[in-house]
């Protein structure tokens, strides 16, 4: 048993709590070859729709990317998580299809981050896993940082075919101490081979900005492997 009852009540999203897998099978009374597990991973902080609610129209691909980096602001000011924040707008018409922030302490989940809670939620809304499918508008990712090598890898897979980041992966590494993972040189070149358009470094001193302000507030680095 992990030291669950510390945390249990902190994980709505979670059903059976920190127990181990054995424990919340023998509570359900199913056999532990059929867990069940939880329909939807994330949970956004209630203040997200003070700043950003789904439907909102943001005209400017500059203002989308602020929009990105007010989220990962307000994020590190109220202490509810990492210093990242990601919008999905169709391209054309500026609509808001999702937004992500980064809750990786909050939801130990070490994937959750604003990109990849981005676009999963604009995923389980739209109900595929395609954003880039027949009938659909063409969506983009805006997203305070660039990715880290999970969100980089992943993103061949959403169908969207643009994102436009703000700070380098060097800032992330290098400002707050995070490890952005082996992303290769060429991460973008890779990106625009498979029909997925980049644009970075715009808003980049707004968003370091955040980064430091994480730093100064003292937030956690939550690497992994650290012992
Ligand atoms: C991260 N980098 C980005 N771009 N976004 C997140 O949510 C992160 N978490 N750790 N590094
Ligand atoms: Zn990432």
């Amino acid at each position: 048993m992990l030291a669950g009852a510390l945390v249990r009540d902190e994980l709505p999203f979670w059903p059976f709590g920190l127990a181990t897998h054995a424990d919340s099978c023998e509570a359900r009374g199913q056999a532990m070859s059929s867990p069940q597990l939880p329909s939807t991973p994330y949970k956004l902080p209630p203040w997200v729709a003070s700043v950003v609610r789904p439907g909102d129209i943001i005209a400017s691909e500059r203002e989308r990317v602020r929009v990105a980096i007010q989220l990962a602001r307000e994020h590190v000011e109220r202490g509810t998580g990492g210093p990242f924040g990601a919008v999905v707008c169709e391209r054309e018409s500026g609509a808001v299809v999702s937004v992500g922030v980064n809750l990786v302490v909050q939801t130990r989940m070490s994937s959750a981050h604003a990109e990849q809670v981005a676009w999963t939620l604009a995923q389980r809304a739209l109900e595929t896993y395609d954003l880039g499918g027949a009938g659909l508008p063409r969506m983009a990712l805006y997203t305070s940082s660039q990715m880290c090598v999970s969100c980089w890898g992943g993103l061949f897979w959403t169908g969207l075919s643009r994102v436009v980041s703000a700070t380098t992966g060097d800032d992330v590494e290098r400002i707050v101490g995070f490890d952005e993972g082996p992303i290769p040189e060429d991460w973008a070149a890779r990106l625009e081979g498979r029909g997925i358009e980049v644009e970075r470094e715009l808003l980049r001193d707004e968003a370091c900005a955040v980064l430091r302000r994480y730093v100064e507030l003292g937030g956690e680095v939550y690497n992994s492997g650290k012992r």
